[in-house]
């Protein structure tokens, strides 16, 4: 999750290592009908390993048995991601109903009743209410959760629809950060960091990752992916991370299974929780609309075996 600057970005995340685990939000989650049996149709391929954890979103509600449903705040110009962002629904995927967690952004445009969040008060853990203060508006919020357990190296896999117009950063990512110099995180943001400005911003992806916040610490790169990725169609976002244990330790990014990005310089090690959704980055675009969403479809884990 690129800040806005070094400094920014490593206040943040010492604010982070302050306990990510701590408070599973009050979430208002809400969802649709039982998912029919076509819906079973958008399955992941089989795995190349053994899977380690795995959520469709075809449930009656989030599973926070695997879920923390995000309440957090973090970077300049922007208030936070909150639970009431988050539902599970089914969509028309051309035909196909597809069962989804709805991550929605809000825009400067926003009217609702959501209220956005400032963290007011960093001695209280990631997730707990008491970190925050609840502001009078909606605007600039997402929607965001994260694993409650952590992962370590293996096939990291994502199918949803990114957000379809600037503004807002639709993002995958790992993160830990305990405080005693140990760090991991991998990184897949659209767009990315330094390409939020640009026409054609929803070609580019950030990939990134990071052994730790000091110089040198980190790989990142903008990546051209070639064509539009708020096409109105399903992208299967990957990364696969070999952190030595399991082959010469690199991290390879695909999108619909091509290879974009490999890395060797900064491959972290340790176990770390994944999060997923969106967030109002200051650098992810104009934020000209009153709401918007990301339908993510699966996430996956699983192991990548002896390669
Ligand atoms: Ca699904």
């Amino acid at each position: 999750m690129v800040l806005s600057s070094p400094k920014t970005r490593i206040e943040a995340r010492n604010a982070l290592a302050a306990g990510i685990m701590a408070v599973a939000c009050a979430a208002t989650l809400t969802s649709g009908s039982p998912p029919p049996a076509a819906a079973d149709v958008d399955a992941p391929a089989a795995a190349s390993g053994t899977v380690l954890f795995f959520d469709d979103f075809s449930g009656a509600s989030l599973d926070t048995t695997k879920w923390v449903a995000g309440l957090h705040q973090w970077g300049p110009d922007n208030y936070g991601v909150v639970p009431e962002n988050l539902s599970l629904t089914t969509v028309n995927d051309a035909g196909t109903p597809v069962d989804v967690l709805a991550a929605r952004a809000n825009g400067d445009q926003y009217t609702g009743a959501v209220r956005g969040i400032l963290a007011t008060d960093a001695s209280y853990p990631v997730g707990d209410p008491r970190r925050y203060t609840r502001q009078e508006t909606g605007v600039r919020t997402g929607g965001l959760v994260w694993t409650k357990e952590r992962f370590g190296a293996g096939r990291y896999e994502v199918r949803m629809k990114t957000l379809p117009y600037s503004g807002g950063c639709s993002c995958i990512w790992n993160y830990y950060n305990p405080g005693n110099g140990d760090y991991t995180e991998i990184d897949i943001e659209m767009p990315a960091a330094g390409t939020g400005g640009r026409a054609d911003w929803a070609h580019w992806a950030g990939f990134n990752s990071y052994v730790s916040l000091d110089p040198g610490g980190a790989t990142l790169e903008d990546v051209d992916l070639g064509a539009a990725q708020n096409d109105g169609a399903f992208h299967t976002y990957r990364w696969d991370w070999y952190d030595g244990s399991n082959g010469t330790p690199r991290i390879e990014f695909y999108v619909d299974n091509v290879l974009y990005a490999t890395q060797t310089a900064t491959v972290p090690t340790l176990p770390a929780q994944l999060w997923v959704g969106n967030w109002a980055a200051s650098w992810s675009g104009d934020f000209d609309y009153a709401s918007q969403y990301q339908y993510i479809d699966w996430v996956k884990i699983s192991t990548l075996g002896g390669q």
